[in-house]
């Protein structure tokens, strides 16, 4: 039986990459202030910010509220309700049910309303559906902060994601990417900053921590679900870290902090949207290209949000 390194109680989990095992309450301390020190180290937000938390009803985004409550951060929660049936249906449900317990704000934005369910633009677009769903969410996202007067929009992504990302980039050399990678996007002409709290944490440290903190979380996958090369990158990374534990990690912050300060940042210049007024590099944004697409008819020349 494994002690917890702290106080040599039984441990519940043992992390290889950082060579410790640790019981129940030092697991949920440790999390709490290595989230912490990634939201210093990074100059993320700080206790005086509005964050707005964009939870989907899965375990990293519900982890994600729940440490930043608890380490005394004002966070509110933003659902993007996607239409997606049953899946749709049982993430905002858990999504409320996690506020209500809480007693925290939860904005809840229908995109059925806004444009259309996914479900509904899938019978229209060829491209997969995530490409839009990614697209669309970004938007409301940044549009809802921004009405709603957040500082800042933090999301669950975690180190699973950021590193077969980053793997993926490089494997193509997708310089504009990989130059765009990294767990803050400052504030620009009509962008809320957007940040990544949980890049350090493996997709099973932020279950684990919602398992313990009692998170009831989606755990079905969303039916449209592709992402074929993330999924096969993701599992070569697994493989190597399982060899050699601590190789996810290092693989990204050696990225991070040895790699990324000598790519250029050319920044492509922003202008608001012909039609709706949102930041866009094009005349009309992709959004409104889109709604033009679901419904044809004249864009209308003033903005309306
Ligand atoms: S919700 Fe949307 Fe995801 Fe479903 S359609 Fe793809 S992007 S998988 S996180
Ligand atoms: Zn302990
Ligand atoms: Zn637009």
């Amino acid at each position: 039986m494994r002690k917890c390194v702290k106080c040599q109680n039984k441990a519940v989990v043992y992390l290889p990459q950082h060579r410790l095992s640790l019981c129940k309450e030092h697991y949920m301390e440790w999390y709490a202030r290595r989230v912490e020190a990634t939201i210093r180290e990074f100059r993320m937000f700080s206790k005086k910010d509005r964050v707005l938390v964009a939870v989907s009803g899965g375990k990293d985004s519900l982890a994600l509220w729940h440490v930043l409550h608890r380490l005394g951060y004002r966070a509110d929660g933003l659902y993007i309700n996607l239409g997606i049936d049953e899946y749709s249906e049982r993430s905002k449900l858990l999504c409320d049910k996690f506020a209500k317990d809480r007693d925290l704000v939860l904005h809840v934005v229908e995109l059925k309303r806004e444009v259309a369910s996914i479900p509904e633009i899938k019978q229209v677009e060829k491209r997969p559906a995530c490409s839009f769903c990614g697209q669309l969410k970004r938007y409301y996202m940044n549009k809802y902060a921004r009405l709603l007067g957040y500082h800042v929009i933090a999301t669950g992504h975690n180190l699973d994601d950021e590193s077969a990302t980053l793997l993926s980039n490089v494997l193509s050399w997708n310089m504009e990417y990989l130059s765009r990678q990294f767990p803050v996007l400052e504030e620009r002409e009509g962008f809320v900053r957007k940040v990544k709290p949980l890049c350090k944490f493996t997709e099973k440290e932020n279950a684990l921590y919602a398992f313990l903190a009692g998170i009831e979380y989606v755990e079905e996958e969303c039916p449209f679900a592709e992402g074929a090369s993330s999924i096969e990158h993701k599992m070569i990374l697994n493989q190597v870290e399982e060899k050699s534990p601590g190789t996810k990690l290092r693989f990204y912050m050696d990225f991070l902090r040895r790699m990324h300060p000598l790519l250029s940042s050319e920044e492509v210049s922003l202008v608001p949207c012909r039609v709706c007024g949102e930041p866009t590099t094009a005349e009309v944004c992709s959004v409104c290209r889109l709604r033009e697409r679901l419904s044809p008819k004249p864009l209308s020349s003033s903005a309306s949000s």
